[in-house]
């Protein structure tokens, strides 16, 4: 089956009007489009390097705050300054954008814009007529663009294979991290902390993040990790957004390949976001995760509940996040005394990843770089 059309969508500035883009992007998961949302206050850069990194057909940008004419342009000129024209550039604003701008943009190489009153429908069956073609080839490919198009590449592949190669771990040179939990635990806040201090810690530390979000085969998917990333849009940090593609667990089918593939590019960490999880998943069975890390809610319910969490037994740390909150205290101790009970000497511990410099966080790095080498010492360049 071919792979859904991928696009990517993000605000510049957003001055209160949000609900354009969240119709949009509804609108085109509704008709089978992969969308991977950047989220607003978006610099041009950021969405520049997302799209070359998702490998998006498309951008679309909603822009309600004028300095249209400007943005629309430079997205369009930066993407042909990075090799990457082929992705094309369309957007709106409502009753912002006259025609007289959109004409302006269409000269500076704006694919489309719509105007106030065009339906939904009409928007979602233009980007499949002219979005959802083969690629061109690009030829002056820069390395973010060739990984890429190789991961897109292994997407197609898992689509079509019954049986998928085991990645040899023996090829890692990076450490690959996992992380799982319920949905909205923080997985996505702690990562982005995470990645703030691997950058500050070294100048040349690069981090690569693959992140899931579900999605049902042949139907399109809200890819939203990125708009909560805010450290991570970096140019040390490759980002990745794939769908589930209709397998259960919190993976992809192409996971385990692309991760081996990141796993053996030249990154210093690899750190893969599994979807919001529930009490049976046990996601990560690929040789090549060094280490598990487990995000919990403080309000996971009772002892009870706890029983039940299957990665509870499996993860190499457990992470309390959202320790503002009231319940953080009795869930450390119930979750301790649980842990306790495996005899493992499984790490936990608390954190609150929206609050900057937090020392949990500060902790998990520490635990995190102190895990053991990976196999082949990665080629510093
Ligand atoms: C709803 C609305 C609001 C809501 C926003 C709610 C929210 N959470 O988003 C509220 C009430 C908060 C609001 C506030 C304001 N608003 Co207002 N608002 C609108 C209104 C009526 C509709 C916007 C909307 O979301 N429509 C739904 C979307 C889906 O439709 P659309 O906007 O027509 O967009 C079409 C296309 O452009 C396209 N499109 C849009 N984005 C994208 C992106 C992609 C990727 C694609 C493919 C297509 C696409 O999709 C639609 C197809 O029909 C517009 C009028 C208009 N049409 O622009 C004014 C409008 C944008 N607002 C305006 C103003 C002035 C304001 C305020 C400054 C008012 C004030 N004085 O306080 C404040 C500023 C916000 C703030 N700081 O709080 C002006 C802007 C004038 C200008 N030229 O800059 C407008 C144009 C109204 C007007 N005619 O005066 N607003
Ligand atoms: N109160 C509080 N909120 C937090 C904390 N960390 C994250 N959040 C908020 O929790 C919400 C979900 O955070 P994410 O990081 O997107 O969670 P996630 O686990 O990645 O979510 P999914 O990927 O959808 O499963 C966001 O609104 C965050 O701002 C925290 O320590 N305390
Ligand atoms: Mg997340």
């Amino acid at each position: 089956m071919a792979l859904p059309i991928r696009i990517l969508t993000a605000v510049p500035i957003c001055d209160g009007h949000d609900s354009a883009i969240n119709t949009i992007n509804l609108e085109f998961i509704r008709h089978g489009i992969e969308v991977v949302y950047l989220g607003f206050h978006r610099y041009v850069s950021d969405i520049v390097r997302a799209a070359i990194q998702e490998d998006v057909a498309a951008i679309g940008i909603s822009s309600y705050n004028g300095g249209h004419i400007d943005f629309f342009a430079d997205v369009v000129s930066q993407l042909k300054k990075k090799g990457a024209n082929d992705i094309a550039v369309f957007g709106g604003g409502g009753g912002t954008i006259t025609h007289a701008d959109a004409r302006q943009m269409k000269r500076k190489g704006v694919d489309e814009i719509f105007f106030a009153g065009t339906s939904l429908t009409e928007m979602a069956e233009y980007v499949k007529k002219h979005y959802g073609k083969k690629k061109k080839r690009r030829m002056k490919s820069k390395p973010d663009l060739v990984l890429a198009r190789k991961l897109t590449e292994l997407e197609e592949a898992a689509g079509k294979k019954a049986k998928h190669r085991t990645p040899n771990s023996e090829q890692r040179t990076s450490k690959v991290i996992g992380f799982t939990g319920p949905g909205g635990a923080g997985k996505t806040t702690l990562i982005d902390e995470l990645v703030l201090r691997f950058l500050q810690r070294d100048r040349k530390t690069r981090i690569a993040i693959l992140s899931h979000d579900p999605s049902v085969i042949g139907e399109g998917a809200l890819l939203g990790d990125r708009a909560t990333m805010i450290n991570s849009q970096n140019d040390r940090v490759f980002m990745r957004s794939m769908a589930t593609r209709g397998q259960a667990g919190g993976l992809s089918p192409a996971t385990g390949e692309c991760l081996a593939l990141l796993a053996r590019s030249d990154f210093d960490y690899v750190i893969l976001e599994t979807v919001g999880t529930g009490q049976e998943a046990m996601p990560f069975q690929d040789a090549l995760v060094q280490k598990t890390v487990l995000v919990m809610n403080p309000d996971y319910g009772s002892r009870l509940q706890l029983q039940k969490i299957v990665m509870l037994d499996l993860a190499d740390l457990v992470v309390v996040n959202k320790s503002d909150q009231d319940r953080a205290r009795t869930a450390m101790s119930e979750i301790e005394q649980r842990l306790d009970q495996n005899l493992r000497r499984q790490k936990l511990i608390s954190t609150v990843a929206k609050r900057h410099r937090d020392p949990g966080v500060d902790q998990l790095c520490d635990w995190v770089m102190d895990a053991s080498e990976p196999s082949q010492k990665r080629k510093k360049k």
